[in-house]
């Protein structure tokens, strides 16, 4: 069972290296990683759990967070229309993105980062996603908002990128043209 003193911290160097690609048909050694990743995130936000094996509750947690630089990241939320998002994901790869982006407006956190970091993080509002799920099948996903969110994020620390890299240094709180917020109301 994966818990916190598996998660490697900011500083780590295998946080800043581009992570390879996973071998496909992804081998069981990777899908057994995948689904106990997943199913970290699943204790994570499950309070019983969590409470007895002090978990901090995720939505998402890629591979190089537990020192394994592979493209892979497990993802466990709901998004803000209801749709549940509940997979692994091996090379995981945007195929396009819109131009506007979006961000949230309470900034961003990570499990690697035990600080708060003050500032927006601008994102792609809408991005298409190719990658192969954990049963092994090629999938491609249309995320917006929230859900566009969360995959970006973990799709960055497969290429060595840390959420704050995208907050202005000069102004934590710009808002790039074409960004709105996705998480209050009056959107859609
Ligand atoms: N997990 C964060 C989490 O709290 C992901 C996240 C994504 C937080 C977007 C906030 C906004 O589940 C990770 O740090 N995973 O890398
Ligand atoms: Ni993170």
């Amino acid at each position: 069972m994966i818990t916190m003193k598996d998660i490697v911290l900011e500083g780590h160097p295998v946080l800043e290296q581009v992570a390879e690609e996973v071998t496909l048909p992804p081998s069981k050694e990777n899908k057994d990683i995948l689904a106990e990743m997943l199913q970290f995130l699943k204790y994570s936000q499950d309070s019983e759990m969590a409470d007895k094996y002090k978990l901090r509750a995720g939505v998402g947690i890629a591979a190089p967070q537990l020192g394994i630089s592979k493209r892979m990241f497990a993802v466990h939320f709901e998004d803000l229309d209801g749709k549940t998002y509940s997979d692994g994901y091996f090379n995981p790869k945007i195929i396009s993105h819109s131009v506007e982006q979006t961000f949230l407006s309470g900034g961003e956190g990570c499990l690697s980062v035990e600080r708060e970091v003050p500032g927006y993080v601008p994102r792609y509002a809408r991005v298409t996603i190719s990658a192969t799920n954990l049963a092994g099948k090629q999938v491609k996903l249309r995320l917006r908002g929230y859900a566009a969110v969360v995959f970006q994020h973990e799709l960055d620390h497969l290429n060595g990128v840390m959420f704050y890299n995208h907050i202005n240094k000069q102004d934590p709180f710009f808002i790039p043209e074409n960004a709105k917020p996705c998480d209050i109301l009056e959107d859609k």
